[in-house]
């Protein structure tokens, strides 16, 4: 089918037909034919954002809990290099976004116009791919190309750069025709090294499986795959903080996080295994410590969908290139066709040692009748929404951290958090786009004062929107991260890292129309998080916490897995050097 209109018809038309149903945006000179038809229709939803990096993150959580690709719409110049931070953070996550930008007229790109930026220089290095488009006639086609080359293979996130007068322009309309497109990345992984990697299961006296986001990136299939495998085996797995909700945390064959702070067991397990399936994970710098310290006796296996990240970081012995549902299918038939056979043997003793492991108990920490702890809070908001359709988004810091060992997820889709780039500010925009996806969910953003602060403008599209985000914020009156380190690895030399000057909280909901509840007495937190819950609107939740608690679990940076700190675990003795356990 074709049809003649103009560009910025052109934008929405495709928009529909790629089964859009939100768009996160901002207004602008340069994108106003679009807000323009967007006025004159009622298929897509405009999100008003109060600040574009706010549209972006929006877009990432609502794509990381639907499953869909989030699409954000904002003008030139500022409009776009406010959207960096966000695209650079979809890149590093590996999260499907399309971001339409605004572009002064094609006549006067290069001539310093007002609000003229080369946003396709610009984002070139933080967009999996990205289009300025100069002919009316390409736009519909750029538009389907870019939700495919955002959902295909790696996720990433593209952008579309359109000049004023091109939406402006008529041309033909051009309906999708995926494919067209050149990009068609390997879905299907070697079936000899898939062979290779079964016949290493059966012997393996030892084995774990490392998994990460691109299980989550594969769709809820990969992940129903993945609980399939690791019954059928009884191998032990762990994942990253990207990938978890994977696999169940009530499984019995779950380790909890790896990784910088991640769980003791988990990490010792991946020190000392003699088989490690890398299943969607992408040996990051915080899960491998020293590198020549890595798990230095295993055979290594890895499942990527990109090639170029294979042998990138880790040299691996069993590459497979392919989508971690497509192998994961190709190794349960192989699994069982070859009879299923694991060392029984090796493998009930493998689970006997991660059970000592376990026994440290690493995320023990002195509990208060006084003050609230960190840990103590999300225990208590775990206990309180467990069982509950929710979703959970995080700012980043310690309560980032401390969110991901004490919350369990049972399911994939339900965890969004910045772990590539550690984006602070991204948590509760991404909130409202999950809370978008999800309008009847309770969705949750495990906050730091510091990083809330940083996107806190966002109440104002919560309110208007109508959306009950809860902002549990762990106020802690620091930039807790870095004072942790600043304690641990600066002697103490606290250079900048607190606030002097917090606001209200509850005075600020208020301002905005939202409700406030502050908390600083662990006997009353079970009663303030009920009423946060049940409360049919956006609320900000001050949690007053411990000022000085550390995160632990945790690796220095620089160290191997076996040198981790352990905090109350190691205070109390139950640790040798070198990570055998005492108990
Ligand atoms: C303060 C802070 C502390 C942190 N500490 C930790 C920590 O202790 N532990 C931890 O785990 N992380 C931690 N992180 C996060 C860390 O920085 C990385 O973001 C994270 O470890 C990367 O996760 P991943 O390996 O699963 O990769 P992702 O970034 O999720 O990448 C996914 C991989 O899967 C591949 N892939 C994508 N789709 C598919 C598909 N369909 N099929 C096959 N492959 C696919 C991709 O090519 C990529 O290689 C921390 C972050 C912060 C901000
Ligand atoms: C945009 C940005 N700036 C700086 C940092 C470095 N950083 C990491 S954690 C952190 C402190 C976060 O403080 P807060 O949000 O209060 O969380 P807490 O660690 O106290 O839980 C900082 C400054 C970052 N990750 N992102």
């Amino acid at each position: 089918m074709s049809r003649e209109m103009t560009g910025a018809k052109m934008i929405v038309q495709a928009l529909k037909d790629q089964g859009v149903d939100t768009v996160f945006g901002y207004p602008g000179g340069a994108v106003l034919p679009i807000y323009d038809e967007i006025f004159q229709q009622n298929d897509i939803r405009h999100v008003l954002v109060r600040h574009e990096q706010g549209a972006v993150h929006a877009a990432e959580g609502y794509a990381r809990s639907t499953g869909k690709p989030g699409v954000a719409l904002v003008t030139s110049g500022p409009g776009a290099t406010n959207a960096v931070t966000g695209l650079t953070d979809a890149l590093l996550d590996s999260i499907p976004i399309v971001v339409l930008t605004g572009q002064v007229p094609t006549f006067m790109i290069g001539s310093d116009a007002f609000q003229e930026a080369d946003t396709v220089g610009i984002t070139r290095p933080c967009t999996k791919h990205n289009w300025l488009v100069k002919e009316t006639d390409q736009l519909a086609a750029t538009v389907h190309e870019a939700f495919h080359v955002a959902t295909s293979g790696r996720p990433g996130p593209v952008l579309i750069d359109i000049p004023k007068d091109v939406q402006f322009a008529t041309g033909t309309y051009q309906t999708a025709k995926p494919s067209a497109s050149h990009y068609q990345p390997q879905l299907k992984g070697d079936i000899e090294e898939i062979t290779e990697l079964v016949a290493a299961i059966e012997k393996a006296e030892r084995p774990v499986f490392y998994t990460g986001g691109g299980v989550i990136n594969s769709g809820p299939a990969a992940a129903q795959l993945l609980r399939e495998l690791v019954d059928a085996t009884g191998i032990p797995i762990t994942s990253t903080l990207m990938g978890l909700g994977s696999y169940p945390a009530s499984g019995k064959n779950w380790l909890g996080m790896l990784g910088m702070h991640g769980l003791y067991e988990a990490n010792m397990a991946m020190h000392g295994c003699d088989l490690m399936i890398n299943i969607g994970a992408r040996f990051d710098d915080r899960i491998t410590g020293r590198l020549d310290a890595f798990s230095p006796n295993s055979i290594k296996a890895h499942v990527d969908i990109d090639p170029s990240s294979i042998n990138k970081v880790i040299r691996v012995d069993i590459p497979i290139v392919g989508d971690v549902g497509h192998v994961l299918e190709d190794m349960l038939t192989l699994w069982k066709s070859r009879g299923r056979k694991v060392n029984r043997e090796a493998i009930a003793k493998w689970h006997a040692q991660i059970d000592e492991w376990r026994a440290v108990n690493c995320l023990s920490y002195t509990p208060s009748e006084t003050v609230i702890k960190p840990q103590y809070a999300l225990q208590r908001l775990e206990e309180l929404t467990k069982g509950m359709d929710r979703y959970v988004t995080t700012e980043v810091g310690q309560h980032q951290m401390w969110a991901a060992q004490y919350l369990g997820f049972e399911d994939p889709n339900r965890w969004m958090t910045s772990g590539g780039l550690g984006t602070m500010g991204y948590g509760f925009p991404a909130s409202v786009g999950v809370q978008m996806g999800h309008p009847d969910a309770l969705v949750i953003n495990v906050a730091g004062e510091a990083s809330w602060l940083m996107n806190m403008q966002e109440m104002g599209t919560a309110v208007q929107y109508r959306l009950p985000v809860k902002q549990f914020i762990l106020n802690n009156e620091r930039l807790g991260m870095v004072r942790q380190w600043q304690e641990l690895l600066h002697g103490e030399r606290y250079s900048h890292s607190w606030s002097e000057a917090l606001p209200d909280f509850v005075k600020l909901a208020e301002a905005f129309g939202a409700k406030g509840i502050i908390c600083s007495d662990p006997k009353d937190l079970d009663d303030a998080i009920m009423e946060m819950i049940k409360y049919d609107g956006p609320v900000i939740f001050d949690c007053l916490v411990e000022k000085h608690e550390n995160c632990f679990p945790m690796i220095p940076s620089g160290k191997a897995h076996n040198e981790m700190l352990l905090g109350e675990a190691e205070t109390q003795g139950v640790i040798q050097e070198g990570g055998a356990v005492l108990v």
